[in-house]
């Protein structure tokens, strides 16, 4: 007999994206620039979701989802310092509607990853004065688009882009093992963070300010030894960060694509991007984040998978380990998949596909991928049926 697991009243089901990876048209940032620079793939026009909004969105409505996650990119919006793009504001307005109208809570990310050039040019992250003007870009927003949208998270995965930038030198600003670089980008996102909080809140007391945080699980296969290794590694991704922000968030983002277990032995099958499908570890991570007794959105969590050999199981195994969390009592409120589209997967370009839809990048033309339509059953029962 088959059985249900049901998730709570309310729950959304949906997907994300992000401005530069989907929008097209972006050239006035850094990751534009190094792709002039041959530093990074060229994105260009991306999927051209920036005029097919509402075409997608269709999709994701005839899909069955009720959240979108989506960011706005600054460079479009602050294109000089201090000097804010109206008509940018006004197409992220038709945006926002375009979801409500289509029955779907927006949550927006107000920085993924891309850095307008007059702040990179000047240091961006490692400056000192970026925290405030962060914080200032984020008021704007929320002073534009605040009567459309409650949610929205400060920054994208920070020690992501802090590590690749700063030690690994693959990402803008392309810093190889720059140690103290790395920890002023950190500690002014965290500075970024708040700030931004206060400014959001005075702006919109009632608005919900999160972060989103890329949570690897670390394990261990049980050994004293392992588990000292994945108690440290957890301190020094995600605690230490968490710590300096998790007072000003009214819910935390969990980005799961990882986890690593020290001392395992076993064979995982593997995404495109050669990563571990390990779907048990977003349990982990949202006990890991569950300490800060905040609700929990899944932000994002995907797979790499051309072919789509993978991901319906890999959705399937993600929904019921995410139930389990929350039989645990953990709080988790949203599950977004990554992505709703194919898209430009930043140094690796276009060749990565994630996407419930299949983007023809040459014809532009949607195809919904099978998984995706065992996701929409997902969604449209709000839960999972089992064997
Ligand atoms: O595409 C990225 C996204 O921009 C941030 N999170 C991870 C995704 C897959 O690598």
């Amino acid at each position: 007999m088959s059985k249900k697991l049901e998730f709570p009243k309310g729950f959304l089901w949906g997907s994300a994206t992000a401005s530069y990876q989907v929008e097209g048209g972006i050239e006035q940032c850094d990751w534009a620039e190094g792709a002039r620079a041959g530093k990074v793939p060229v994105c260009g026009a991306a999927c051209d979701h920036y005029n097919r909004y509402e075409a997608d969105f269709d999709i994701a409505q005839s899909l069955g989802h009720t959240i979108h996650r989506f960011s706005v990119e600054w460079a479009r919006i602050e294109p000089e310092e201090g000097v804010f793009n109206e008509e940018a504001l006004e197409h992220y307005r038709q945006v926002l509607r375009a979801l409500h109208a289509r029955g779907m809570t927006p949550s927006i990310t107000l920085w993924h990853f891309t850095l307008p050039l007059w702040l990179s040019g000047r240091g961006g992250w490692g400056h000192k004065d970026t925290p405030a003007v962060f914080a200032r870009y984020c008021a704007k927003v929320v002073e534009a688009l605040g009567d459309l949208c409650d949610n929205y998270g400060t920054i994208n995965e920070p020690m992501v882009v802090a590590g690749i930038g700063y030690l690994r030198g693959a990402w803008p600003p392309f810093y190889k093992n720059a140690w103290v670089r790395y920890y002023r980008a950190l500690l002014n996102m965290t500075r970024g963070h708040n700030q931004a909080y206060h400014a959001i809140k005075k702006m919109r007391v009632d608005a919900q300010v999160g972060i989103v945080k890329h949570t690897i699980a670390y394990t261990s296969n049980g050994t004293i030894i392992n588990r000292i290794r994945a108690w440290a590694a957890n301190v020094m991704w995600t605690r230490l960060f968490m710590y300096r922000v998790y007072r000003h968030c009214d819910w935390i983002g969990l980005n799961y694509y990882h986890r690593t277990m020290f001392g395992d032995t076993r064979d995982l099958p593997k995404t495109d991007f050669w990563w571990n499908v390990d779907q048990e570890g977003i349990y982990e991570a949202l006990h890991i984040l569950a300490r800060y007794k905040r609700p929990i959105y899944i932000t994002e969590t995907g797979c790499a998978d051309a072919t789509d050999r993978l991901r319906a199981d890999y959705i399937r195994d993600t929904v019921r380990w995410t139930h389990k969390a929350i039989e645990e009592g953990v709080d988790v409120r949203a599950f977004c998949y990554w992505s709703l589209l194919d898209n430009y997967e930043w140094a690796e370009g276009f060749e990565k596909r994630f996407g419930l839809i299949e983007v023809n990048f040459e014809t532009q033309e949607r195809t919904p991928r099978p998984s995706a339509y065992v996701y929409k059953e997902i969604c449209e029962q709000n839960g999972l049926a089992i064997d």
